[in-house]
């Protein structure tokens, strides 16, 4: 059992929320403002004047950090751009053994039976009918080798096959300008993405690791890859795909985690 660092009421987190926030707000300034900005200094009393809160009690304070984290949101969708490449890598620079991560030890993996799988689609799409791995696998490929952020303090550069997720959601007539796209996973993750970050070309529907079919530990049948986000947005064992314009959170995001996610 893993214990993961939410944020909290303690100074420390909120220095990291102010700061977080302060980097975010300089990256939109032009370079004169940049400057005078990143010279004032923000502490828990900024962050009060920052966010209109009044910080005086714990409650205060909590509502602040969500605040600034629903900012976060925000800038980083504004900053996000559809078009820019995260980082690729060669075969040689990939991390090996690949690190596995989940709310659970390695020995708690979810196995899901590939014979009797099948990927829901719902909300606002034209064709909700349910896939099987073999329809899947029938759609244009692609590899991706890429770096995988975790929040807890590791990365790692990883390659995964599989099909670009702006292709399926075009194939099943999705409506793109609907503002989110849902996960639910086989072992009761969940998570939900911009439909911007949903249309990035390098937002991959994977079903390979490493030029095999994806291992239980990483994921299987399937895992979204989403090089631009970091590692708790990328959901694994994704057993249902929902079109929304309603917010639905995720996992880690309803614990306190930045929604956005943007590595
Ligand atoms: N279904 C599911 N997806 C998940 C998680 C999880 O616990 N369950 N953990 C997330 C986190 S925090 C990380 S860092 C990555 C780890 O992926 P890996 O095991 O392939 O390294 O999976 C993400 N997706
Ligand atoms: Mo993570």
């Amino acid at each position: 059992m893993k214990i993961f660092k939410a944020p909290t009421l303690s100074g420390v987190d909120a220095d990291a929320a102010v700061r977080e926030a302060r980097v975010l707000i300089a990256r939109k300034l032009d370079q004169p403002a940049r400057r005078a900005f990143l010279q004032r200094s923000f502490t828990l009393g900024g962050l009060s004047l920052l966010t209109g809160c009044s910080i005086s009690d714990d409650a205060h304070v909590e509502a602040a950090l969500g605040k600034i984290s629903r900012f976060n949101d925000k800038v980083q969708a504004l900053i996000f751009s559809p078009t820019q490449l995260a980082p690729t890598y060669t075969d040689a620079e990939i991390t090996r053994p690949f690190p596995f991560n989940a709310y659970y030890s390695e020995d708690e993996v979810r196995v899901v039976d590939e014979a009797s799988y099948r990927l829901e689609v719902t909300g606002l799409v034209a064709d909700k009918h349910a896939w099987t791995l073999a329809e899947l696998r029938a759609m244009a490929q692609e590899d991706q080798i890429t770096r995988h952020i975790c929040v807890e303090g590791w990365s790692a550069i990883g390659k995964w096959g599989g099909v670009r997720f702006s292709d399926f959601l075009r194939h099943i007539g999705a409506d793109t300008t609907a503002k989110y796209v849902g996960f639910k996973c086989a072992d009761d993750y969940y998570t939900s993405i911009d439909m911007p970050t949903a249309l990035h070309p390098q937002t991959l529907l994977t079903l390979s690791y490493d030029g095999q079919p994806l291992p239980p530990k990483y994921g299987f049948p399937m895992k979204l890859r989403m090089p631009t986000k970091l590692g708790y947005k990328n959901p694994k064992h994704i057993q249902a795909i929902f079109v929304t314009n309603t917010y639905s959170g995720g996992y880690w995001e309803d614990q306190g985690y930045n929604w956005f996610g943007g590595s």
